[in-house]
């Protein structure tokens, strides 16, 4: 007897025409699709053409950018373009935003094609990060940097692991597998679990030290209650977490001994790492505050590529550490 899983854009069909929604959505996802595979697949296979290396250049943040993070912007502009219904993009890979259908677009979307660069160049696990908002389509459009709360959807591709997450605002967070066809197939709906058992805390212990004093005590006082497992991917890392439970966190770092290491933004950005996994966690049934302890959601960024400080994952854990952060 044949078993057919039921596939992302079966699902999506089903979800769309549930909430009464047109296909251009479905038509912008099918690009985001495409943008991934051909990740996925570069990346499986770059090792074998010699493109893990670095590029040589520099990009906005002033990282060193590897070939494979070249390789995926340039994919994603392409597919995004294609589809003819973003206004325009962000890019972790570009400084200015990306026009693409500016008259006639309806969403835009902010993106890191490639996430978790350290992991590169031993083909670890990666993640390319997307957060999606709608333009107003009623009245003129005012502005286009959305808070995370604005955003209708936000999703991550494991990548070379082959999973695919994404959630709809207000309509849950669910994962999907890639299959031998490269189909994203058997929606699975996705929710923090409730029980202490399986929750891990996620974040760079080589910084602790550095943390705000409050931040370093409610470590001390609580880590150890939990496993610990970091793999330096936010994809990869927060992957973990909406199955497991428990928090990530990339706190501020304010304490360096050489303050120009300090980092009293935080180091993630908010359109495209933070406020994408935020938006997930919330559907998963979770939360996300920054370092002032204000939920990560409503942060209304200033510029495309604005850091943040980040602690997401499970409601009583974020609730706890964003009380300790509003009042120190
Ligand atoms: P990137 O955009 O340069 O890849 O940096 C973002 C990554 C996240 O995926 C990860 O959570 C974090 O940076 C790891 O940073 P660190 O190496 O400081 O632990
Ligand atoms: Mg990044």
């Amino acid at each position: 007897m044949l078993q057919f899983e039921q596939t992302f854009m079966d699902f999506l069909i089903e979800h769309q025409e549930r909430f009464n929604r047109t296909y251009h959505f479905l038509i912008l996802m099918n690009s985001i699709l495409n943008s991934a595979k051909r990740i996925q697949f570069y990346y499986q296979t770059g090792a074998l053409h010699g493109s893990l290396g670095l590029a040589g250049s520099v990009n906005v943040q002033g990282e060193d950018v590897m070939q494979m993070d070249d390789i995926a912007n340039e994919l994603v502009k392409h597919y995004l373009r294609r589809s003819g219904r973003v206004v325009h993009a962000v890019s972790e890979e570009e400084e200015e935003i990306i026009p693409m259908n500016v008259e006639g677009g309806r969403y835009f979307v902010y993106y890191d094609p490639m996430d978790g660069s350290s992991n590169v160049p031993h083909n670890l696990p990666i993640g390319f990060m997307f957060g999606i908002a709608k333009r107003n389509l009623e009245g003129p459009e005012d502005f286009h940097l959305r808070a995370g709360r604005e955003y209708i959807a936000s999703g991550m591709f494991v990548i070379p692991t082959g999973t695919f997450t994404l959630a709809f605002r207000e309509a849950g967070c669910w994962r999907f597998h890639i299959d031998e066809t490269m189909n994203y197939v058997k929606p699975t709906r996705m929710a923090l679990p409730e029980g202490r058992r399986t929750w891990e805390i996620s974040y760079n212990s080589a910084n602790r030290d550095y943390y705000d004093a409050a931040v370093q005590k409610w470590l001390a006082e609580n880590e150890r209650k939990y496993a610990f497992r970091y793999m330096g991917s936010l994809a990869g890392d927060f992957h973990r977490i909406l199955t497991n439970g428990g928090m990530f966190l990339y706190p501020a770092i304010v304490n360096h001994p050489d303050p120009k290491k300090n980092r009293p933004s935080g180091k993630l950005r908010l359109m495209y790492e933070a406020a994408v996994v935020a938006f997930m966690c919330r559907e998963a049934g979770g939360s996300a505050v920054d370092e002032r302890g204000r939920d990560l959601l409503d942060v209304a960024p200033e510029k495309p590529h604005q850091r943040t400080a980040l602690y997401v994952g499970s409601g009583p854990l974020v609730e706890e550490i964003g009380g300790i952060l509003r009042k120190s």
